[in-house]
């Protein structure tokens, strides 16, 4: 039996980043979660994911990127709608192939989340870690009803 959504998820991308099998698995994977989640397409523009934020509501975010430049363009994303949302704060992460020098991903992780990203899933635990994450998502949105 199919239950109600426990959360709603907007799932996007960055500017040049045209695949979209990553966005197809996380849709189901979120799915499997709990989460209502939308899939905003590809090549999306830094104004495109902040309209849709104000228009859709999420409780979540999702930025994936696997095309090697989504630490930049996941920086420019987040410094946009840090500014353009004001009070309304969805939970933000970031995850995928965000450079092409994945090996030491520490500093990824650290500037991501300094630059306002809630969390950073990247490397090879990033399906684990998101998993966990997910797991406390759906508790805490369950929760507080
Ligand atoms: C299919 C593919 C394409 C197709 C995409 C078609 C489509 N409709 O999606 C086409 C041919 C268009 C393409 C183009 C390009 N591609 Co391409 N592509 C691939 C390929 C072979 C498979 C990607 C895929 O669909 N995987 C299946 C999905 C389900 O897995 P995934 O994308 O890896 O996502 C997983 C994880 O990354 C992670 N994840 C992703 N996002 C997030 C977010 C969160 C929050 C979390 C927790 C996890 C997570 O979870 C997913 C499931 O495990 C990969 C190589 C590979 N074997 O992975 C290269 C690859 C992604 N492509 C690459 C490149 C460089 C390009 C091009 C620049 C090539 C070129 N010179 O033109 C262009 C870029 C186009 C653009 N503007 O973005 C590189 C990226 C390099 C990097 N990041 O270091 C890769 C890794 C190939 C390589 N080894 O060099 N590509």
């Amino acid at each position: 039996m199919q239950t109600a959504p426990h959360f709603k998820c907007l799932l996007t991308t960055i500017e040049s980043d045209s695949h979209t099998w990553n966005l197809v698995y996380l849709q189901r994977f979120i799915h499997e979660h709990g989460g209502l989640a939308k899939i905003l397409g590809c090549c999306v523009s830094p104004g495109e994911t902040v309209d849709a934020i104000k228009g859709f509501r999420p409780d979540l975010v999702v930025v994936s990127s696997v095309n090697g430049h989504g630490f930049h363009q996941g920086r420019e994303l987040i410094a946009n709608a840090v500014q353009a949302l004001g009070a309304y704060r969805p939970v933000f992460v970031v995850g995928g192939k965000l450079t092409t020098v994945e090996e030491d991903n520490k500093w990824i992780r650290v500037d991501l989340q300094e630059a306002g990203y809630d969390r950073v899933f990247v490397g090879k635990s990033a399906i684990d870690d998101f998993t966990l994450f997910l797991q406390e998502f759906r508790q805490q949105a369950v929760a507080s009803g």
